[in-house]
């Protein structure tokens, strides 16, 4: 799309401050107008396509996406670091659900119930909305974003998406997939830049629905604009996720899912292992073979093969866990590896952070409460099972949890106890599935689920019809008793 005017910004590549991606448009209120007005013409005849020819298109997208697939995780690893097998799968993630919501379109279906009078009909089926406004953020650039877009489109919305400024191209590509796969002129369209095109979209009268991926305080203030303007508002927000490690768990499977939770895309996810809650009796030895494990962990850029883990996004957030990692120290934390940046070799020039773990972490610190987005693993020591599902639940967020045990009652007694949105057993808690619900509860999301079958209660209303071939006037018994 055109911009109205010259303001841009640079796309950086993490891991090597030098490489200067490209420069994107800083769209203006302008262009956020001109998009949402493509969009609301758009929506007359895309929300009138028969379902099934919009999942037709979806399909086709699904196809590009698996075609382009090599070229475009190589692309996003430039563009926002994660290691190339890791990029690949969040575009295995865009395919799965390109395709899932094409077979949605032949499934949007509506309940149909017995009228409580002769001759007449009850039914109710789903409308779309309107023009949706997606804003996502940097981590998942083509997941994320296909889990909101893809539903919202194969259900008849038309949408602008505003894409974080960290990860632009994967975004523009996101927009050539799409229009190549067939879809229709201003059904979907893209603006780029900060808070500024954020904020012009979500006061934008014509834009119908905000969906968000992104921080808690960003989400707060979207959700509170949403509501004075009574949009309908969808939120996946931060994190504090817990791995619980029980004692008669199978510890070698617990080790490896800690440190791919933990330190998995360099611990940037909204479902990264953040506390790890070890029963007291394995505490000293886990520790040990994880600093052990962790240890050689391989940094570097994404696009080398041998990298294990890649940089974080940009400068602000390698000060920001600096400035965590800080603020531990001070209050007592006890730093058993990492601990600082790295700088060395292929590092030299990214936001490079080394794998890190406080040991002893009491629920009165600020590591055990606030999100990181980064890769530092906090640990404290439980002395039953409901003491580490007290420790795991004395967070301010419930997105993903998981417990590792062998033993039965245990593992059912968390899947209730758990105040989280997910909980995995034996199990870390990254890795959700594309068609399974997904969010939080408590801070985390405002009770939406994206993901499988409940990203289409989103981005549909419901139209409840009655239709009377009675050929008399029939009273409901709102006014007959
Ligand atoms: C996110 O970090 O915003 O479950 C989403 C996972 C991924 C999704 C993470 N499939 O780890």
């Amino acid at each position: 799309m055109p911009t109205s005017h010259e303001l841009t910004f640079e796309n950086i590549n993490p891991a090597d401050r030098d490489d200067i991606i490209g420069t994107f448009p800083l769209s203006s209120i302008d262009d956020v107008n001109l998009a949402v007005s493509s969009a609301k013409q758009a929506y007359v005849t895309w929300s009138k396509m028969p379902a099934p020819k919009r999942g037709d298109i979806l399909r086709k997208a699904g196809d590009i996406f698996t075609r382009r697939k090599d070229e475009l995780a190589r692309i996003m690893t430039r563009e926002m670091g994660k290691p190339v097998f890791e990029t690949l799968g969040d575009i295995q993630e865009a395919i799965d659900t390109a395709y899932y919501a094409a077979t949605e379109t032949r499934r949007l279906f509506g309940y149909t119930a017995p009228s409580e009078m002769e001759n007449k009909m009850n039914l109710s089926f789903r409308t779309p909305i309107g023009v949706c406004g997606i804003i996502t953020a940097w981590n998942f650039p083509i997941a994320v974003p296909s889990w909101k877009i893809l539903p919202a489109l194969a259900c008849g919305n038309t949408v602008v998406f505003k894409p974080s400024e960290d990860s632009p191209h994967s975004a523009q590509i996101f927009a050539e997939i799409l229009e190549e796969a067939g879809i229709p002129k201003g059904v979907f369209n893209v603006i780029y830049g900060d808070g500024l095109a954020g904020s012009a979209l979500v006061e934008h009268p014509d834009v119908k629905l905000i969906g968000f991926t992104g921080s808690t305080i960003t989400g707060k203030k979207i959700a509170e604009r949403c509501g004075a303007m009574n949009k309908r508002c969808s939120l996946e927000m931060g994190g504090k996720n817990a791995q619980i490690v029980m004692a008669d768990a199978n510890l070698d499977l617990a080790l490896d899912g800690v440190l791919w939770g933990a330190f998995g895309t360099a611990g940037q996810r909204c479902t990264a292992t953040s506390r790890l809650i070890l029963q007291a009796d394995i505490y000293d030895q886990f520790i040990n073979d994880l600093i052990t494990k962790a240890t050689n962990i391989k940094l570097g850029n994404g696009l080398n093969e041998s990298t294990q883990m890649g940089p974080v996004i940009n400068t602000k957030q390698l000060d920001k866990i600096k400035g965590y990692v800080k603020i531990a120290r001070e209050e007592g934390g006890i730093c058993v590896l990492g601990g600082d940046e790295e700088i060395s070799g292929e590092c030299a020039k990214g936001n490079f952070y080394k794998p890190t773990i406080f040991i002893d972490v009491t629920e009165d610190m600020t590591i055990f409460k606030e999100e990181i987005f980064g890769p530092v693993l906090s640990v404290s020591k439980a002395t039953s099972l409901e003491h580490a599902i007290e420790l795991a639940n004395n967070c301010e967020y419930g997105l993903s949890s998981s417990i590792f045990t062998g033993n039965v009652d245990a593992a059912f007694r968390a899947i209730r106890d758990i105040e989280a949105g997910i909980t995995y057993i034996n199990a870390p808690t990254i890795g959700a599935e594309a068609h399974m619900p997904f969010g939080g509860i408590k801070g985390t999301g405002n009770g939406h689920r994206e993901g499988g079958w409940t990203a289409f209660e989103i981005f549909t209303e419901w139209k409840t019809v009655y239709v009377d071939y009675s050929g008399s006037l029939q009273r409901a018994q709102i006014d007959n008793y």
